[in-house]
């Protein structure tokens, strides 16, 4: 089996972990039916016969006559429980319970499989006991069927029960997969994994605002960026790391691609140039696709996932103004990209690009100058590299500046301070490699490989302008 497609029996023996590790008797109390449960999709009509139980949410309750459709839904999918109206005895009592429960209760179900071909999974439960260990209220914020349309907002305010509708559980099963995905690709090229402080002293990427917070007596912020600090750890003998992270933009951006809070996968390689860390990237992001493009639940967003061809197309920054121009839209040397020039650039290209050779003047201190010193040869550029997505620009890097001179110059000529990075610059006095790295935004790959148009839909809890809480 395809080692990104979930299998059932592999969730199911880690919920089965979970139960031996806890007091058995507590579960016992709980409910005796959760013990055997099965998942909806480990059943089928090979089963006939055989009594089994299972658990979950109660997703549809349908009545035709004498006969009455419970639909219950658990991670895997849907079983149907199928109940025959009869007079008197437990039956009747069961029927008029199953009747009564409110949809979204949770429910566990014990009873015969009988093989049916036109209920979900080929076959219904005849049941004998149900119990009902959460019943839910009647007025529910939405409808889990997806049969009634939400707004972004709506589904955001009530999470908990978006995720229990079919597409947005799947999104965030793709989402878990990428991850696993990217820490496979880099465990098995030699990185170590790492963490740095996610509370810290300095700001990183010029331009963008910090969060400031109280830290005791001191100032302190949210960092917006392991910049620092990966590049810190080059000058431990480390070599290859890597970090996935929260990283924190007090950016006021109120846009469909940007968040307060988001997700970066940040590499940083010794002993190398910006050409070899653009080559991991694209081999790197080719395999997130090919992983995720096996997945069965695609299809439940409607998309399929085609494998970009490796290497990306490159362009420079002058080429990229250059089309730009062509297309009737003028950019000035020196100045940054807007959106709408990299829409142009997108459609123009329509493929995943990589635009490298920026100035110096709008990258960070840490790029590192083409030509150091050679006045006039070539215009102020670094080697610095942006990835786009025709939509979306997914990640940002460079061959760093590793001589402290240097380093220290071009701090103090971006107008900060360089006493407030003394502590990084004290890594650059005593034994720095070359090196270079990216950072690469988690949600932006999740939306543009899934063709979502708004980030928020890829987080579980996303944190904007406006969004605080859940
Ligand atoms: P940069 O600031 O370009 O570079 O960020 C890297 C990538 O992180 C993602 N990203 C965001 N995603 C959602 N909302 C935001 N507000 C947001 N800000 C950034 C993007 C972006 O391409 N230190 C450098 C990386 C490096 O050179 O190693 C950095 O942070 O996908």
């Amino acid at each position: 089996m395809d080692s990104s497609e979930i299998t059932y029996s592999e969730i199911k023996s880690v919920f089965r972990e979970c139960f031996n590790i806890k007091n058995k008797s507590e579960v016992m109390n709980m409910s005796s039916l959760i013990h055997n449960r099965k998942y909806a999709t480990e059943i089928t009509a090979d089963n006939d016969g055989e009594q089994v139980s299972i658990a979950g949410w109660v997703h549809e309750k349908r009545h035709l006559g004498g006969v009455f459709f419970l639909i219950v839904r658990d991670l895997s999918g849907f079983a149907q429980v199928t109940l025959h109206k009869h007079k008197g005895g437990v039956e009747q009592e069961l029927f008029e319970r199953v009747k009564k429960v409110a949809r979204e209760s949770v429910v566990t179900i014990e009873g015969k499989v009988k093989s049916e071909p036109k209920a979900p999974n080929g076959y219904e439960i005849i049941p004998e006991r149900m119990e009902v260990l959460s019943e839910a209220s009647q007025i529910l914020p939405l409808d889990t069927t997806g049969k009634v349309g939400a707004e972004l907002d709506t589904r955001l305010d009530a999470r908990f029960m978006d995720l229990r509708t079919e597409r947005t559980k799947h999104i965030f099963i793709i989402r878990s997969q990428v991850l696993k995905a990217i820490r496979d690709f880099l465990d098995e090229r030699g990185f170590i994994e790492t963490n740095t402080p996610k509370i810290v002293s300095a700001a990183t990427e010029g331009g963008t605002a910090l969060f400031p917070i109280s830290y005791f007596e001191r100032e302190a912020f949210l960092n917006q960026s392991p910049q620092l600090y990966k590049q810190m750890l080059m000058a431990s003998g480390f070599d290859r790391v890597y970090e996935i992270a929260p990283i924190f933009r007090a950016e006021e951006h109120d846009t469909t691609k940007h968040l307060n809070e988001a997700t970066s996968v940040d590499i940083e390689v010794a002993f190398v140039s910006d050409k070899e860390v653009m080559a991991i990237l694209e081999e790197l992001i080719a395999f997130v696709y090919s992983k995720v493009g096996g997945y069965p639940g695609l299809a439940k967003l409607n998309w399929e996932l085609e494998v970009p061809k490796i290497p990306f197309r490159r362009i420079t920054y002058d080429e990229a103004i250059e089309l730009l121009s062509e297309a009737g839209e003028e950019i000035e040397w020196g100045e940054d990209l807007s959106t709408s020039a990299e829409h142009t650039l997108g459609e123009i290209i329509g493929e995943l690009y990589f635009i490298t050779d920026w100035p110096c003047a709008i990258k960070p201190f840490y790029a590192q100058p083409v030509d150091v010193g050679v006045k006039g040869k070539r215009k102020d550029i670094c080697n610095a590299f942006d990835l786009m997505h025709p939509k979306v620009e997914l990640a940002s890097g460079s061959q760093r500046v590793h001589s402290y001179e240097l380093l220290k110059r071009n701090i103090e000529s971006k107008g900060l301070s360089a006493d407030s990075f003394e502590f990084y610059l004290d890594a650059f006095r005593f034994g720095m490699p070359p090196h270079a790295g990216w950072g690469l935004g988690v949600e932006r790959l999740l939306m543009s490989m899934l063709g979502i148009d708004n980030i928020r839909e890829v987080v579980l809890f996303p944190r904007d302008r406006r969004r605080l809480a859940p």
